[in-house]
This record gives C-alpha cells, sequence and structure tokens, in this order.
C-alpha cells in the first residue's frame, strides 16, 4: 500500500519531507478510495501535522505544532472515527526519540519503537501515520468497537527502549477520537498524572501544579493520563462523571457507575466531562491525586470555576 511505502521513510530535511508529503497524502487518499484497506475507513478526513520533539529550556521534553513552542504535556490532538492523521515529526534533539500512540490503528512503520525500526534519528524527520475506525460488525458477525475514547501519545525511544526518560521529561500527550454526534465541549484539560508529578510540575513553591479556569456553566473537559512508577487516584472536588466512554449518561437507564475518584496506573487514559459549578456554583474547587501521600507530596491543583463575570469568590 502507498501508505506504508511512504509512511516508511526517514527524512533528512523538514524541506524534502514538504516536498514529498503532499504527493504521498495523495496517493494515500486515492488509494483509500480505491481500494479501501478498512471497509469503515471510507470518508474520514485526512490531515497532515507537524510534531518537533524538542528539549526544553528547564531539562524537559516535550512535542510542540511549532519549532520553540514545545510544551508538557504537547498539543491535544483529536480525530474523528474514520479519520486518518499524518504526523510528520521533527526531531530536534541530539537522541532519538519516537512517537507511540495507544487507541487507534497503525502500520508497524507507525509503532515508535527501536524493535521496529521505526522511531526518528536525531535532527532527522519521520512521517506516522494513525488511522482509525467506526464500529461495525465484522465478517463473522461479532460487534467491532470504534475507536472512539480518551487515549494518549508518547515517545518510545529516549532513555531506554521503552521510551523511560522520554516519558519521565515530559513527551507525552492527549488524544481524542470522537465519535459523530458526540457531545463538544467548551473547553478541555490534559492533566497527567507522571511519577510524582501533575504534567511535570512537582506542586513545590515555584513549580506549582497547573490550575485550571472556567465560567460556571462552561462543559468542560477532562482528559486524565497516568504515566511513571505508581498507582494514582484522580479526584475532582464538587463534580461527578459517569465511569464509561464519554463520561456522560446517555440517560437514566445508563447504567454506568457515577464517579469522582477513579483509580488510574502507568499508560491509562480516560476523560469525561462536568459542567463547572453545576449544583455547587463558583470556587476554588480542589482536583487530586487521592493518595494521601502523594497530595501531600505536591499532587493537586485547582479547577478554578469563575462567576459570570470572570471573578472567583
Ligand atoms: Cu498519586
Amino acid at each position: 500500500m502507498s501508505r506504508s511505502r511512504f509512511s516508511r521513510r526517514t527524512f533528512t530535511s523538514g524541506a524534502a519531507l514538504a516536498a514529498l508529503a503532499p504527493t504521498g497524502l495523495a496517493a494515500a487518499a486515492g488509494t483509500a478510495a480505491a481500494a479501501p484497506r478498512r471497509d469503515d475507513a471510507e470518508g474520514g478526513s485526512v490531515r497532515l501535522i507537524t510534531l518537533y520533539v524538542e528539549r526544553l529550556a528547564d531539562g524537559r521534553m516535550g512535542y510542540g505544532l511549532e519549532p520553540g513552542k514545545a510544551t508538557v504535556p504537547g498539543p491535544l490532538l483529536e480525530m474523528y472515527e474514520g479519520d486518518t492523521l499524518h504526523i510528520e515529526v521533527v526531531n530536534m534533539m541530539d537522541v532519538a526519540a519516537s512517537l507511540h500512540v495507544h487507541g487507534v490503528d497503525y502500520d508497524i512503520d507507525s509503532d515508535g519503537t527501536h524493535l521496529s525500526d521505526s522511531v526518528v534519528p536525531p535532527q532527522k524527520t519521520r512521517l506516522y501515520t494513525w488511522t482509525s475506525h467506526r464500529p461495525g460488525r465484522r465478517r463473522d458477525g461479532t460487534f467491532r468497537p470504534g475507536s472512539a475514547g480518551y487515549w494518549h501519545y508518547h515517545d518510545h525511544a529516549v532513555g531506554t527502549h521503552h521510551g523511560t526518560g522520554g516519558i519521565r521529561n515530559g513527551l507525552y500527550g492527549g488524544l481524542i477520537v470522537r465519535r459523530a454526534g458526540d457531545v463538544l465541549p467548551d473547553r478541555t484539560f490534559t492533566v497527567v498524572f507522571n511519577d510524582m508529578t501533575i504534567n511535570n510540575r512537582t506542586g513545590q513553591p515555584g513549580d506549582e501544579a497547573p490550575d485550571f479556569t472556567a465560567r460556571a456553566g462552561d462543559r468542560c473537559e477532562f482528559v486524565m493520563i497516568t504515566h511513571g512508577e505508581f498507582y494514582h487516584t484522580f479526584h475532582v472536588h464538587g463534580h461527578r462523571w459517569a465511569d464509561n466512554r464519554t463520561g456522560l449518561l446517555a440517560d437514566e437507564n445508563d447504567p454506568s457507575r457515577i464517579v469522582d475518584n477513579k483509580i488510574c496506573g502507568p499508560g491509562d487514559s480516560f476523560g469525561f466531562q462536568v459542567i463547572a459549578g453545576e449544583g455547587v456554583g463558583p470556587g476554588a474547587w480542589m482536583y487530586h491525586c487521592h493518595v494521601q501521600s502523594h497530595a501531600d507530596r505536591g499532587m493537586a491543583g485547582l479547577f478554578k470555576v469563575t462567576d459570570k463575570n470572570g471573578d472567583l469568590p
């Protein structure tokens, strides 16, 4: 397949990739239409983005959509079931790095590991391709779930063959795959429990855990990811969600359990939506790991829900 043909390549410069990528994309789209790789992948959008992998001034590492703009976590990526996302990863560091994703579909060329020879050497560029699919029936009649979910991506190459050094230093980010018709949020917050930090912030003075701000009544979406060495529990004050794919109940007959605290271990991710301040009003609502020694060591931040004027009580 042409998709594999070009996704396998490693490029020496952004210019070389820029010259090749549009041709490759057209070929990929044409191939998908003429000879679909998956019956249910037809009709999805095909997009190309660039992710820069960089070392930050403070020693952390991050992914960014522009050179010099890397962040921890990396940019939140979104797809709809059926979409294809091509990501050219530009490695601006002096060590090999990669992009490995959870939840969606990819060829072994886009695995992002040393084992499958799909990492990005220092100062090189590589194209990764993620596809996704809608729910449907297999030929044997069994049900195949769609790709929709709160997923994540991370390095799988820095430090060890498992990317332990990359993840520890901040090379991770969220991926949301939505289903057509899903309720869209007003704003989305990404929270990553990584070792004993939140988004690689220790929570100590001068290195505070991130706060998230919304107005009362805003539909807020949390993407919660865990990495590192420990199990945690994610808790937010004053707000609850359904323990299912979206965090929302379909109706009063939906059997999903309502929770305000959820255990999460390394490599896990989940997400949910809440209406900021619903039934409780504005306030500086804490969110934190509920393992007591972890919270005491700094794994706590604020969900700041302001009033209609933008003021925090
Ligand atoms: Cu914890």
